[in-house]
C-alpha cells in the first residue's frame, strides 16, 4: 500500500491515524505542497483533482481522506472504525462530514496565515478564525454529552478530529473551560498511540 500524502496535511493525517488504527503498513509518498508537487502532471494521474492524500492499495488507486477511509473499513474491517448499529454509522458519517466542511476549513486558514512571517499575518482574520473554532467545539461539547466518543465507541468522527486536535495546542487555540465533555474527549484522543505516532 502506498499513501501520497504532505505531513502536516489534515486529511493527510486523517488517513495515516486510521491506517494505524487498523494496523495497516504503508510505504510513504511525500507529496510536497510547498512546491506544487500535487499540480505535477505525474501525481494528477493519481488525484485528477491534484490534492493530497490518495491511497494506491496494491494497483487500486482511491483519493478523498473520507473516501479512503471508507474504502479500507470495507476492504480491512477489523478492527473497525464504524459502530455496528446504522443510527450511529450515520452519527459518525455525519460528525465526519461537519469536520470536514465546517471545522477543517478554519483550520486551514490558520495554517496559511502561520505559514507567513509574522509580520505579515492578518491579526484580525486569526482572532476571527479562533472565535469561529471555539463556536465549532461548542457543538462537539453537546453532542458528546453521556458519551465517550463522537458515535458512542471509538470511530473515524473522532480520527476526522485528531490532526485538527494537535493544532489547538500548536497554534495554541483556547478552547472555552466551560467545554468539560470536550476536554476529556481531547485527553481520551491523545493518549491513543495513533495519536502520538503522528506527531512529528
Ligand atoms: N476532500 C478532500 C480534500 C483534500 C484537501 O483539501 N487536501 C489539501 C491538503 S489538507 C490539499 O491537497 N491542498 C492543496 C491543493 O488543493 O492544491 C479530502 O478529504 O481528501
Amino acid at each position: 500500500m502506498k499513501l501520497y500524502h504532505f505531513p502536516p496535511s489534515t486529511n493527510s493525517l486523517k488517513v495515516r491515524i486510521a491506517l494505524l488504527e487498523k494496523g495497516l503498513e504503508f510505504e510513504s509518498v511525500v507529496i510536497d505542497l510547498t512546491k506544487k508537487e500535487q499540480k505535477d502532471p505525474e501525481y494528477l494521474k493519481i488525484h485528477p483533482f491534484g490534492q493530497v492524500p490518495a491511497l494506491d492499495d496494491d494497483g487500486f488507486v482511491v483519493y478523498d481522506s473520507t473516501v479512503i477511509i471508507e474504502y479500507l473499513e470495507d476492504e480491512y474491517p477489523h478492527p473497525p472504525l464504524l459502530p455496528a448499529d446504522s443510527e450511529n454509522r450515520a452519527h459518525a458519517r455525519l460528525m465526519e462530514d461537519y469536520r470536514d466542511n465546517h471545522v477543517n476549513p478554519h483550520f486551514v486558514t490558520l495554517i496559511h496565515e502561520h505559514r507567513k512571517p509574522e509580520e505579515d499575518r492578518d491579526a484580525a482574520l486569526i482572532r476571527e478564525t479562533q472565535g469561529n473554532i471555539g463556536s465549532a467545539f461548542a457543538v462537539i461539547e453537546r453532542d458528546l454529552q453521556d458519551k465517550e466518543y463522537l458515535a458512542g465507541s471509538f470511530s473515524l468522527a473522532d480520527i476526522a478530529f485528531m490532526p485538527n486536535i494537535a493544532l489547538l495546542e500548536r497554534f495554541q487555540v483556547p478552547l472555552d473551560p466551560d467545554f468539560k465533555n470536550v476536554a476529556a474527549w481531547v485527553e481520551r484522543l491523545r493518549a491513543r498511540a495513533s495519536y502520538a505516532a503522528t506527531q512529528n
